[in-house]
């Protein structure tokens, strides 16, 4: 048994609801009965939520693996998520506040948000962009963001957002992939007190895109002299985004989609070298966003809500946009570190602006734990009610630290599993009803289903297994980008019938589960997904590498690091300077969040008789574990070679 399943199972504290949290909570046991008495039925009361142009014919037409949900329905996600609540006391409300790293600050009602979105989709109109075309998004966590995707969704365009941290050539690849025609990017944005050239990076990228045909540039950091040509502008090409808002008219229909009409695509990493476009629709995706946002975040209408995730990932789009803004909540939005200037920076904005509800990652808490509990300890977090956890299996000891020094023993903590695929939260407690434990997950959302299985895809009722969903749900994805092959293979064809999210997960007695993290070859590095293979094609890119293997091995803060295992073609040195620049070179073709942080030379790698390359033991090396079977080696003296040599370079 591994040491993590050891220690969640000698896991025996509980948080029962608090009475006074239970007696005012959206959710109820009632809840979960309507979801189980009959699915289709609970989904379809929620997206009654939602305002619809026209209604659904059919709740569900499921031909596995596709699902259409409210087929025959049409509505527009922009005019669900501001121009219904300009029809009530909403119109002045605080859509989003938003603090920049540098300190400067902005608030946007939802009247205004109106404004700038119908401004933007009339600029996107005016560039010739029309409904179905990809407009790819590489900002920083700026308004802006927000304003772009919600002004694609108006017009039917479909957004694909790139994070903002990484590299010329993935936003390349992207955008290549995706064949978008028209790139929202900034001249930069602030991270630890330095500028990230964006615009720099973009016109690296497309130089190599020939599908692009205009680019429109926030101007981020307007006033600072030399900011034209900081932006370097290409005419006929590049245009600020402030002088096409100023021409734009500040009205804009928006216009009727269809439920299954897509709303955006999202890259994440997968199994292979190349990432995956993530499809996702209107109808169903907006039904369960809002749905989950209501009841596992208990969204009242003056809360301040405040979820921590870059919009470059899934929970950025699903719970900094889309969730809140469709149910006319404030969002707090933050473009920079938790660590600049000071470490206590979170914990300032919380108390600046009476954060309510705070969704944040297991990565930054065990930050804030090593850091220590006295920075949190000197600001007033007494506005705090709720907090969640999302991105990697969080340790119960992180959850305890969580639950004392920043709810302050007062507030529940939502643990939410879900998956860029799965659009939205899936299991999760529901604050005021389910009683938690730390490090669980705890229960699917009412409507959801998920089964544990074993290796050969039989469902076994408690114990350890492969996290499986039987049942399609609103918000899943409905393909892989140009590749519906894959999309089958990827996650329908391992157990047929049966979604496979690639995670293993322990089911206890009381019908908990306790999520163990990836079994497939992706890593969780500091909540965010990559691709054992993206980073070792990076590496053998390199003139250099002759072989790469790349393994996560547990690290303190960031739940994963990679390590990785490189072979150098004949009559090339590793040397400490090679190293380095093995480093940088992953940084430049992936980002800074995949830089390995160790990298081990070898003459070979240990692989089975029929070469593939044995992870698992490369794994028990870098984690410095004894070693495991070898039996199935090739050649079994090579990993004590490369044992040896790993513990030789640690000290
Ligand atoms: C939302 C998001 C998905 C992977 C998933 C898991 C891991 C996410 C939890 C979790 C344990 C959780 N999308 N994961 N949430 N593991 N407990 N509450 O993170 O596509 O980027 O990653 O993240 O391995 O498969 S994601």
């Amino acid at each position: 048994m591994t040491d993590q399943l050891s220690t969640l199972l000698s896991e025996s504290r509980r948080f029962p609801p608090h009475p006074a949290f239970a007696a005012a909570a959206n959710g109820t046991p009632e809840l979960y009965r309507a979801g189980q008495a009959d699915r289709l039925r609970f989904w379809e009361s929620q997206a009654r939520e939602l305002e619809w142009m026209t209604p659904w014919t059919t709740v569900l037409d499921w031909k596995p693996p596709h699902a259409r949900w409210f087929d025959g329905g049409t509505l527009n996600v922009s005019s669900n998520c501001l121009d219904r609540h300009l029809r009530t006391a909403r119109r002045n409300k605080a859509a989003i506040i938003w603090e920049g790293e540098p300190g400067d600050r902005r608030t946007i009602t939802y009247w205004e948000l109106h404004r700038e979105v119908c401004r933007a989709a009339n600029a996107l109109k005016a560039l010739g962009v029309k409904k179905g075309d990809r407009v790819a998004i590489y900002l920083p966590m700026i308004p802006e963001a927000a304003v772009a995707m919600l002004a694609c969704a108006r017009i039917g365009a479909v957004h694909s957002v790139v994070f903002g941290g990484f590299s010329a050539e993935s936003l390349r690849d992207r955008i290549n992939d995706a064949r978008a025609v028209c790139l929202i990017t900034a001249d930069g944005g602030y991270r630890r007190g330095s500028v990230l050239p964006l615009k720099r990076f973009a016109d690296e990228a497309i130089a190599a895109c020939p599908s692009i045909r205009d680019v429109v540039v926030v101007q981020r950091r307007p006033g600072s002299p030399g900011d034209e040509a900081f932006a370097n502008m290409t005419e006929g090409r590049d245009h600020w985004w402030h002088r096409l808002l100023d021409k734009a008219d500040p009205d804009c229909p928006p216009e009727p989609q269809e439920a299954e009409d897509l709303l955006f695509i999202l890259y994440t990493s997968g199994t292979t070298g190349k990432p995956k476009g993530i499809v996702h629709s209107t109808g169903g995706y907006l039904t369960q966003v809002a749905t989950t946002m209501r009841y596992v975040f208990d969204l009242k209408e003056d809360d301040l809500f405040w979820c921590t995730a870059d919009i470059g990932w899934v929970t950025g789009h699903s719970y900094v946009v889309y969730g809140p803004l469709a149910n006319g909540a404030t969002v707090l939005m933050y473009e920079g570190a938790p660590d600049w200037p000071e470490r206590d920076r979170f914990w300032k904005i919380v108390a600046r602006y009476g954060v309510t509800v705070f969704y944040t990652a297991p990565t930054a808490i065990r930050a804030f734990m090593k850091w220590g509990e006295s920075l949190p300890a000197k600001h007033d977090l007494s506005t705090l009610r709720l907090l969640g956890t999302v991105g990697e299996p969080i340790n119960p000891e992180a959850w305890i630290w969580y639950h004392k020094y920043i709810g302050r023993e007062r507030c529940p903590i939502v643990d939410t599993w879900w998956q860029t695929e799965t659009g939205a939260i899936m299991i999760t407690p529901l604050p005021g009803v389910v009683t938690t434990k730390p490090g669980s997950a705890t229960i699917p959302f009412p409507g959801i289903t998920v089964d544990l299985v074993d290796q050969k895809g039989a469902v076994i009722p408690t114990g350890g297994g492969l996290l499986t969903i039987p049942d399609p749900w609103p918000s899943m994805l409905r393909t892989i980008w140009g590749d519906d092959e894959r999309y089958r293979e990827t996650y329908w064809s391992k157990f047929p019938g049966r979604y496979f999210a690639g995670d293993g997960a322990k089911l206890d007695d009381d019908g908990y589960w306790w999520i163990l993290g990836r079994v497939d070859d992706v890593l969780n590095v500091a909540g965010h997904r990559i691709g054992t293979m993206e980073v070792e094609s990076a590496l053998v890119d390199h003139p250099w590498v002759a072989e790469a293997a790349v393994v996560g091995k547990a690290h303190e803060l960031k739940g994963h690091a990679l390590a990785a295992f490189v072979t150098l073609k004949d009559g090339q040195r590793g040397t400490a300077e090679l190293k380095d620049d093995l480093k940088d070179h992953v940084v430049r073709k992936i980002g800074a969040i995949a830089r390995p942080d160790d990298i081990i030379f070898s003459a070979d790698l240990p692989k089975t008789r029929s070469g593939k390359i044995m992870r698992r033991l490369l794994k028990d090396i870098a984690e410095g574990r004894a070693l495991g079977d070898t039996t199935t080696l090739a050649d079994p003296t090579v990993v004590n070679r490369l044992k040896e040599m790993y513990e030789g370079e640690e000290g």
